[in-house]
């Protein structure tokens, strides 16, 4: 016999419910098996299987292996739950994680097509700059090929107006000359005759941007200009202007001409008192100092038409004007300067563009009133061309003095008091005009022949004498 004892402490639930029904005869001895299991001593060839009822297994018991194996599979259910659930639980996140992904994605495709307008835009915006630039350029193009048109045609216009100004020389010479046929032809020979206009119309009559205007110098068509000033010499500041800048008489002097005033160490410009030789009177002058070293004593000026020199023989002889500005020192001044020693003459012109011309006569002086002043000049040297020499030897005529060989008066023709011929190459006394070119039935301008011809008065002139060296 094998006694096997249980102590239903260490039983679970099942096996506690199996063991009950002995429990009952054994439970006074707590010490004592609480369950006595009387086995059949036998030879155990299998498994041993416990029965409370009898030898006889019930095949609806469930038996320990049964529960076991039941835990087993539940557990591994449960794993399997488990398992599951993780994969759930990580299948949740992923769609979570998907949805993240997704509100992205919109958001970066909203991006993306926000940025593509914008590209867009950009694009669109730099085409339409390109498109004004080439715009622009194109412009800048049209404008300078317009500019270029337009200077060379001006160039064409002036080139055409140089060609107009000589046919208007030309055609006023014959105008002249016919109506002198005219006259001829209709038996009118009382009538006073005009003297021939200068014929020389060089090549290029300088030009200017105020041509034809014809702006006269006032009072110059009166014949004899009336005022207390008219018997006076050249004053220096006859209007109360204020004095020149660089016309200063001083204090030093008198000298016998401006050359003695450069000597003297003077080589300003300006205004000094002069008293040549032999004679009593002071006379106000105009040294020129800043030219081929200075010493030049200027007896006539013209500048801007301020001063009328159609004037008469006592205004001729005796001068008139403003030193610092239009002047004519007067003949009887002029003979006496130049009789002091052997001068030299320097006519310097100047165009309307600017442009100085000079011409230079070796020897000068004029014979006494007596001889009417008349001119003696050596040889012509410089770059204006030579229209006085055909005046050398000739006796000075104004208006009321007429001594010229021509038959009518030089002076009312020229509009001016000159050693006319009959009558003329050049007449420095003539009328200011302005711009050069002008318009007139004879030629009165202030001309230089050689030098823009007769129908071309210059914008300035000064005739100066010095010792020779
Ligand atoms: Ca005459």
């Amino acid at each position: 016999m094998l006694c096997l004892c249980f102590w239903s402490g260490s039983l679970s639930k099942p096996e506690k419910a199996l063991l009950s029904r002995q429990h009952r005869a054994t439970s006074d001895d707590p010490k004592k098996c609480a369950y006595t299991f009387l086995v059949p001593q036998q030879k155990i060839t299998g498994p041993i299987c416990a029965s409370a009822t009898g030898p006889e297994p019930d095949k609806d018991r469930v038996t320990r292996m049964d529960i076991a194996d039941v835990r087993e599979v539940l557990s591994k259910q449960r794993r399997e739950i488990e398992t599951l659930q993780l994969v759930v639980d990580v299948d949740g996140n992923m769609v979570n994680e998907m949805k993240l992904l997704r509100k992205e994605s919109r958001n970066m495709n909203s991006r993306v097509t926000q940025l593509y307008m914008q590209l867009l835009h950009e694009i669109i915006r730099k085409r339409d700059n390109s498109l004004e630039l080439v715009q622009l350029e194109n412009r800048v193009l049209n404008v300078t090929s317009e500019m270029l048109r337009l200077a060379s045609r001006y160039k064409e216009l002036e080139l055409r107006f140089s060609a107009l100004a000589a046919v208007v020389n030309n055609q006023s010479v014959l105008i002249t000359a016919l109506e002198e046929q005219c006259m001829r032809g209709y038996g009118r020979r009382d009538l006073p005759a005009v003297p021939p206009l200068v014929q020389v119309v060089p090549e290029n009559i300088p030009v200017n941007n105020n041509r034809f205007t014809n702006e006269i110098q006032r009072d110059h068509n009166r014949a004899f200009p009336r005022g207390s000033r008219m018997d006076t010499s050249p004053t220096a500041n006859p209007l109360g202007n204020p004095p020149p800048p660089e016309g200063t008489l001083t204090s030093d002097g008198p000298f016998r001409d401006c050359f003695q005033v450069r000597q003297a160490g003077h080589s300003t410009s300006g205004m000094y008192l002069l008293k040549p030789e032999g004679t009593d009177k002071l006379i106000q002058a105009w040294c020129e100092h800043g030219l081929d070293n200075g010493g030049w004593t200027v007896f006539q000026r013209r500048k801007d038409g301020s001063v009328n020199f159609f004037r008469n023989w006592e205004n001729y002889k005796k001068g008139f004007g403003n030193i610092d500005s239009e002047y004519w020192l007067g003949l009887e001044n002029i003979y006496n300067l130049a009789k002091q020693g052997d001068y030299q003459l320097l006519v310097e012109l100047e165009d309307w563009m600017a442009k100085k011309v000079y011409a230079e006569y070796s020897s000068f002086h004029l014979e006494p009133e007596s001889e009417a002043y008349r001119l003696r000049l050596g040889t012509y040297q410089g770059n204006a061309g030579d229209s006085l020499t055909s005046h050398n030897g000739k006796p000075f005529t104004t208006l009321d003095r007429d001594k010229d060989a021509f038959s009518g008066n030089c002076a009312h023709f020229h509009k001016g008091g000159w050693w006319y011929n009959a009558c003329g190459q050049t007449n420095l006394n003539g009328v200011w005009y302005s711009g050069g070119v002008y318009r007139s039935k004879f030629q009165d301008g202030i001309f230089w022949a050689d030098y823009g011809g007769g129908f071309y008065s210059l914008k300035s002139v000064r005739m100066m004498i010095r010792p020779i060296d």
